[in-house]
């Protein structure tokens, strides 16, 4: 096989800690070892139980045999949606504290400006001090528009506010970065559904996309996080980021498989670039092959 180079090296680098966990899995001999290293992995029993097995009778094909029944449990049972031609396009960008949201704004500000798209973000955390001003910095390293906002400020109409920009001026692409909540805070789950629908008085359907950030430090317990968010907003999509920062990666498996919902991106540093979308195969193969 060639060897993995570009887009793919970046995330090889990024499963590094999980790749060198995972190497274990190719040598040892005991079925219930497997399962204990997958688990370990944070793949979940129900996977782990499956490719146990699988191992069991793959003979000298073990890797290829995980690389491909992995790729298989990655494939959501939901496709992402077609992307609609309503202009601007309004992504809103949610999840509990410290998950990675402002820096995922940041990677996909730098991401899509780079693909030629005209973006500007919203400085919808208006919870913490300081949040405008930390995704300012991103919003200049990516050369993009901000409309900031100050602590105590609503944040639905600081969404309304850049949406209303983005029309007037024919921008392509509003990012809305939300301040960090519990999903089992009603009051603060109410606000964040305030900014959804405050976002479709500006432009009829949007937002487009509402991406839940999970941080993959915190494994599958991200799940019931995720469960919430959903019920209560309607997720289109969910990116994991730290990646590159555990030795679980496997938990993309659990994720796929409990919630379909597509994984659209994984964060795999805390630099501009460090973010790629998810592709299943390459996500797969990187598991076991730097
Ligand atoms: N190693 C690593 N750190 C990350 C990644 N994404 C975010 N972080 C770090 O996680 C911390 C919280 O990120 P932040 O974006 O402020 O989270 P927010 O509270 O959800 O907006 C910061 O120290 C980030 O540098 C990632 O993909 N890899
Ligand atoms: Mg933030």
């Amino acid at each position: 096989m060639p060897p993995l180079s570009g887009i793919g090296r970046r995330l090889g680098q990024g499963l590094a800690k999980t790749r060198q966990a995972f190497a274990r899995l190719l040598v040892v001999q005991d079925t219930d070892e497997v399962e204990e290293l997958l688990l370990a992995g944070d793949v979940g029993v129900r996977a782990s139980t499956v490719l146990a097995q699988k191992v069991k009778h793959a003979g000298q094909n073990r890797r290829q045999v995980l690389e491909q029944e992995i790729a298989g449990m990655l494939m959501p049972g939901v496709k992402p949606r077609e992307p609609s031609c309503a202009r601007p396009q309004v992504i809103m960008i949610v999840g509990v504290n410290g998950s990675g949201k402002t820096t995922t704004v940041g990677k996909l500000c730098h991401r899509f400006s780079k693909e030629g798209k005209k973006v500007v973000v919203a400085a919808a955390d208006t919870y913490r001090d300081a949040a405008s001003d930390q995704l300012g910095i991103w919003a200049e390293r990516a050369g993009v528009e901000i409309v900031s906002s100050a602590k105590g400020q609503d944040a639905a109409a600081v969404a309304f506010d850049t949406i209303s920009r983005a029309v007037k001026r024919d921008m392509d692409l509003v990012l809305v970065d939300t301040a960090g909540r519990l999903h089992t805070r009603t009051d603060l789950m109410a606000e964040v559904e305030k900014i959804k629908r405050v976002c479709g008085r500006v432009r009829d359907g949007a937002p487009d996309e509402i991406w839940l950030v999970l941080d993959a430090t915190v494994g599958q317990n991200g799940l019931r996080q995720a469960r919430a968010f959903d019920e209560r907003l309607g997720l289109t999509g969910l990116i994991v980021a730290k990646l590159d920062g555990t030795a679980r990666g496997g938990v993309l498996v659990p994720i796929v498989m409990e919630l379909g919902l597509p994984v659209r991106f994984v964060g795999i540093g805390e630099g501009l670039e460090d973010i790629e979308p998810f592709e299943p195969k390459a996500f797969a193969r990187a598991l076991f092959e730097s």
